[in-house]
C-alpha cells in the first residue's frame, strides 16, 4: 500500500468517525503521549551479560524455545532493539535488567555500580531514549532456594539488600543523566513450594529488607520505586512472600508504586478493574504488559480482550500519564525482534481503539439505564475503520503500516540474525 492510499483511506475513515462525533486527530494527538518501556530481556531470553550466568529456571521463570538469532552480546542486543524501535510508532523508553551491565569480568551483584551502565547511558543519549531499571534477584546461586529478601538466612538477605540498593543507585544515575526519572521495579521470586509453617516470619523479613533498601531517599525527578507482586510461580505454588496485598499495603504506607503484571493474578481477575481502585490512593502505577497462559505469565502480548479493556480504563483515567506502561514477556520460540514489535504495536493499537470508541453514546445509554443500547454500541464499534487510522499514524511517524512490519522483521532475520550461530 503506498502513502497516497494510506492517506486516502484515512480521510475516509476520519469522516466515518466524525459522523459519530469522534475526532481522529485528537485521538492521534493523545496516542503520541503514550510511552512504552521496552524490555531488553526479550532479546536474549533473560540471559544477561554476567560472567557466570546462572540458570533462570531456579527462580520460577522459564523461557521456552530455541529460535535462532538470539542477541549474544551487548552490541547485538542494542542493534536488535534499535531495529525493533524503528518499527514501533512513537517515542519510547528502554527497560534494563541489572544483569545487562557491561562488567568485563566477574562482578558480584552486590558490587554493581553506575559505571557498569555507562555504555547503556551513552547509547540511550545517542538514540534519544530514556531508561528504566530492575534489580535481578533471580538466576543466581544465592537465589537457588527461591528466597532472596525474605530468606531465613540473614547473610543472604544482606546480599540481596545490597544488590537492590545498588540498583536503585544506578536507576537514579540514569534518571539524573537523562533528565527523566527512571522507574526502578523490584520483583523477587520469594515463596515456597509447600505450605509455610509461618507466613508472618517471611513477610517480616521482607518488610525489614525493604526498609533497609529504601533508607536512601532519591529525588522523584531521578527515581521512582515500584514493587511487583505475583500470585504464584513454579516452585512457589503454596506461598509468595511479595503478594499483591503485601506490596499494596507497603506502597500505600510508604509512598511507593505497585507494579501490576497482567500475568500475576487469578485468570478471571481483571487488572483493568484495579486501576481506578488503586490510583486514587497511590497516584501512580506501573503496569507490566504481558499475557498469562496456563502456568506461564510471560507470553507475548497480543491485542486481546484483556488489553482492550485495560486500554479503555487507561485512556479514561483522570491522569493517564501517571500509568506507566512497560512490556514484560519473553518468548524464545519466535523471532525476538518480531515479539517486541508485535507486543508493542498491539498495545498501542489497543490504546488507539480505546481512544476511538463512541464513549459519548455508550455513556449516555448507560446513564439512561439502557443496557441493550450500551452493549449494541460496543458491538457496532467493532466494525469501525480503526485500521486506516492506525496505518496513517504509522505513516506520519515514519514507521511501516500494519501489513508491512513483518516483512521488515523477516528481512532483518535473513540479513542479520541468520549470521549468528
Ligand atoms: C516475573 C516478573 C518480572 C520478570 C522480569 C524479568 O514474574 O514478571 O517482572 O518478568 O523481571
Ligand atoms: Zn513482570
Amino acid at each position: 500500500m503506498d502513502d497516497r492510499t494510506i492517506e486516502k483511506q484515512y480521510f475516509e475513515a476520519k469522516q466515518k468517525f466524525a459522523e459519530l462525533e469522534i475526532d481522529t486527530e485528537e485521538a492521534l494527538g493523545r496516542l503520541k503521549n503514550f510511552q512504552l518501556s521496552i524490555h531488553c530481556w526479550q532479546g536474549d531470553d533473560v540471559r544477561g551479560f554476567e560472567y557466570h550466568p546462572s540458570e533462570l529456571s531456579r527462580s520460577g521463570l522459564q523461557v521456552t524455545g530455541n529460535y535462532p538469532g538470539r542477541a549474544r552480546n551487548v552490541s547485538e542486543l542494542r542493534q536488535d532493539m534499535e531495529k525493533a524501535l524503528s518499527l514501533i510508532p512513537g517515542k519510547h523508553r528502554v527497560n534494563l535488567h541489572s544483569i545487562y551491565g557491561e562488567f568485563n569480568g566477574p562482578v558480584e551483584r552486590n558490587e554493581y555500580e553506575p559505571s557498569h551502565f555507562r555504555g547503556w547511558l551513552e547509547w540511550a543519549k545517542a538514540n534519544d531514549l530514556k531508561l528504566d531499571f530492575n534489580a535481578t534477584c533471580f538466576a543466581h546461586p544465592k537465589a537457588a532456594d527461591g528466597l532472596t529478601l525474605s530468606n531465613p538466612k540473614k547473610e543472604i538477605r544482606k546480599f540481596w539488600i545490597e544488590h537492590v540498593k545498588n540498583c536503585r543507585k544506578i536507576a537514579a544515575f540514569f534518571g539524573r543523566e537523562l533528565k527523566s526519572f527512571s522507574i526502578h521495579n523490584l520483583w523477587i521470586p520469594d515463596g515456597l513450594k509447600e505450605w509455610p509453617s509461618d507466613r508472618w516470619l517471611y513477610r517480616k523479613w521482607l518488610y525489614e529488607s525493604l526498609e533497609e533498601i529504601f533508607e536512601i531517599d532519591y529525588s522523584q525527578t531521578q527515581l521512582k520505586d515500584s514493587l511487583e507482586s505475583k500470585l504464584f510461580g513454579i516452585g512457589s505454588e503454596a506461598f509468595v512472600t511479595g503478594s499483591h496485598e503485601f506490596y499494596l499495603g507497603y506502597a500505600l504506607k510508604k509512598g511507593k508504586m505497585v507494579c501490576l503484571d497482567l500475568g500475576h493474578f487469578h485468570p478471571t481477575e481483571l487488572v483493568a478493574d484495579k486501576l481506578s481502585a488503586i490510583l486514587p490512593f497511590t497516584g501512580e502505577i506501573l503496569l507490566h504488559l504481558s499475557r498469562g497462559l496456563r502456568w506461564d505469565s510471560d507470553h507475548v502480548v497480543i491485542l486481546n480482550d484483556e488489553i482492550e479493556i485495560l486500554c479503555q480504563e487507561i485512556v479514561n483515567a483522570p491522569a493517564p500519564e501517571k500509568i506507566y506502561l512497560a512490556l514484560d514477556y519473553f518468548d524464545a520460540s519466535m523471532n525476538r525482534i518480531g515479539a517486541w514489535v508485535l507486543g508493542a504495536r498491539a498495545t498501542l493499537r489497543g490504546l488507539l481503539r480505546a481512544l476511538l470508541l463512541p464513549w459519548k453514546q455508550i455513556k449516555e445509554a448507560e446513564l439512561k439505564g439502557d443496557s441493550l443500547t450500551k452493549l449494541a454500541w460496543r458491538q457496532l464499534s467493532q466494525e469501525l475503520p480503526f485500521g486506516p487510522v492506525w496505518d496513517y499514524y504509522c505513516l506520519s511517524l515514519n514507521v511501516p503500516p500494519e501489513n508491512l512490519w513483518l516483512s521488515e522483521v523477516k528481512s532483518y532475520e535473513k540479513n542479520i540474525l541468520s549470521q549468528r550461530d
